[in-house]
């Protein structure tokens, strides 16, 4: 019996890491001992582990990673012992390689041998939930099942990191044994969450609904009194949908919610293949959806204004309730969350994130609210981001306190004089002596006072990182 350690580093993470649950469930099958941590632990580190496992996942959070991967390092005999995959490895390998010394699995744990010499294919085992009855940390949601019923994606999209991680699409383990293995080992569930790129690009998905409803997820579906529900968290391609209507009446007969479509860009294809595909949900009785909206790719301000309006619409023409969810792009190539595309600025990036503060990243679908919030027209939504942090957040205490004078002062501007405001904000806000460097500025002064009071940064603005709308710092 060997000691047996699985990390997570403590980055903010939803879901259990479901590539830890599924090697402890392999160490355990060999009878070894499995203990599970987040994070670094003084008491833990002390001890003498045979082998130690550390998950990555986002590649912005790999230098957390790599002082996790240095924490436990003398733990182990040899650091051939420490084992580090996931997909934040899979996408940089070298920069933990460089950083520490262990040993980078990359991509998938599918194959024979990839953890010893004899080791089955961990990718097709039952993971193991137990082992999240030993730490305090809450993951969200508990009561459910996690599946993947495929990998990899039909689409490259450029932004997309599954094109690199999982190359081939394909099937996984079908759904009803996926269900029925975790039902058997650790109880029943209430919710199914799928994570998969692009379920409805699998042939006969009409086959794969039909399982999940037999499964106990029909339409209406209750457990206990409770309402039971299937999140196809990554979202569903609304262009497959729109070519082949017969799945929105498919997903009908489950109890789908929210539904959850991805408008990523608007193209006038995607735009048209968007409004079909919720017009075709919407018609199935589906009324509450939860749309992802890329921004900070190759999209513009404009574009991303454009599909909050397109939003607005739809709620008021079908009746529906379309929350947005912006995400905003990180290259797959970075290990910080401070990266702004050519057609945006920092300034407005800091806006969104301070817009969205209070509804923890999600865009309600009040159409009252996203007028209120990000301004009746375009114009009016590139000024609401430019405005001081504060100004954003509290807008009504900060209406005719500060605001209205803000507001004189940058419509003074000309057009070119606000884009070197904005650069001179951006830089600022990178600046280690930002108070010396205000101090020696003569143009933009009386501005950026309302950015900075006296050269001071108001901290405690932006709080906590809400799901979605990652800090920029
Ligand atoms: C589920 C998921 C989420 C969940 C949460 C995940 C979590 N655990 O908290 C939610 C929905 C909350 C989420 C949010 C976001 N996500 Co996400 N998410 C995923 C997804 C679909 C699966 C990740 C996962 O948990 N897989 C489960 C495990 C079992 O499978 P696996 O990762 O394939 O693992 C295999 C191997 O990697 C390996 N393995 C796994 N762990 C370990 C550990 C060891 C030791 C070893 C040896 C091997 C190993 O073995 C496994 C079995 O084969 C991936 C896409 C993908 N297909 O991977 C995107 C992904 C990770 N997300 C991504 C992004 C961008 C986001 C968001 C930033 C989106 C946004 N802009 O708001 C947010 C970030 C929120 C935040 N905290 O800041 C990007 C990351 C890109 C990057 N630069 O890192 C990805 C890759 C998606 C994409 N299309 O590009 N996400
Ligand atoms: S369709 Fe979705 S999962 Fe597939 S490549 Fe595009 S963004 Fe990624």
């Amino acid at each position: 019996m060997r000691n047996i350690l699985l990390v997570e580093p403590d980055y903010r993470s939803k879901f259990p890491p479901l590539g830890l649950l599924k090697i402890a469930a392999y160490h355990k099958e060999r009878r070894d001992s499995v203990t599970f941590v987040r994070g670094r632990d003084e008491a833990i580190r002390s001890l003498h582990w045979h082998r130690i496992y550390i998950a990555s996942l986002f590649t912005w959070e790999l230098p957390r990673t790599v002082q996790t991967i240095k924490y436990y390092a003398s733990s182990v005999d040899s650091t051939d012992q420490v084992i580090v995959g996931g997909v934040g490895a899979t996408l940089l390998p070298d920069y933990i390689r460089n950083n520490a010394s262990c040993v980078v699995i990359e991509g998938p744990l599918d194959k024979r041998g990839l953890l010893g010499p004899d080791s089955r294919p961990i990718a097709e085992m039952i993971p193991d939930y137990s082992i999240l009855d030993t730490i305090q940390y809450d993951y969200k949601p508990r009561d459910a099942y996690f599946v993947r019923i495929t990998k990899g994606c039909i689409r490259s999209c450029k932004f997309c990191a599954v094109p690199k991680l999982e190359k081939k699409f394909g099937r996984l383990t079908k759904v009803d044994e996926q269900i029925g293995s975790v039902k058997r080992k650790y109880g029943e569930r209430q919710n199914l969450i799928v994570l998969d790129n692009n379920i409805l690009g699998i042939d006969g998905i009409e086959n794969e609904i039909a399982e999940i409803r037999r499964m106990g997820f029909e339409r209406g579906a209750k457990r206990n009194g409770r309402k039971r529900y299937v999140d196809f968290n990554q979202g569903l391609d609304a262009r497959l949908i729109s070519e082949n209507p017969e799945l929105a009446r498919h997903l009908s007969t489950i109890c789908l919610s929210p539904v959850r479509l991805a408008f990523d860009f608007t193209t006038a294809k995607m735009e048209k293949a968007y409004r079909h595909s919720i017009e075709l949900l919407a018609g199935q009785g589906f009324g509450e959806f939860t749309n992802y909206m890329l921004f900070n790719f190759d999209d513009s301000p404009r574009d991303l204004y454009h599909r909050l309006l397109v939003n607005t619409e739809l709620n008021e023409k079908l009746g529906i309730r379309i929350t947005g969810f912006p995400m905003r792009f990180i290259p797959m190539t970075d290990v910080k969350r401070d990266y702004v595309s050519d057609k945006w600025r920092w300034r407005y990036l800091r806006g969104i994130q301070c817009v969205l503060l209070a509804t923890h990243g999600l865009v309600s679908p009040n159409p009252d609210f996203i007028r209120a919030a990000f301004g009746a027209t375009y114009e009016e939504f590139l000024e609401i981001l430019a405005m001081p942090d504060r100004y954003i957040i509290y807008r009504k205490e900060y209406k005719n306190n500060g605001a209205s004078e803000w507001r004189k002062k940058y419509r003074r501007l000309t057009e070119p004089s606000q884009e070197e405001f904005l650069e001179l904000l951006a830089e600022l806000n990178k600046d280690r002596n930002r108070r010396e460097t205000i101090d020696g500025l003569r143009k933009f002064r009386s501005l950026l006072e309302h950015y900075y009071p006296n050269g001071e940064t108001l901290r405690a603005e932006i709080g906590q990182e809400k799901e979605g709308n990652q800090r920029i710092t």
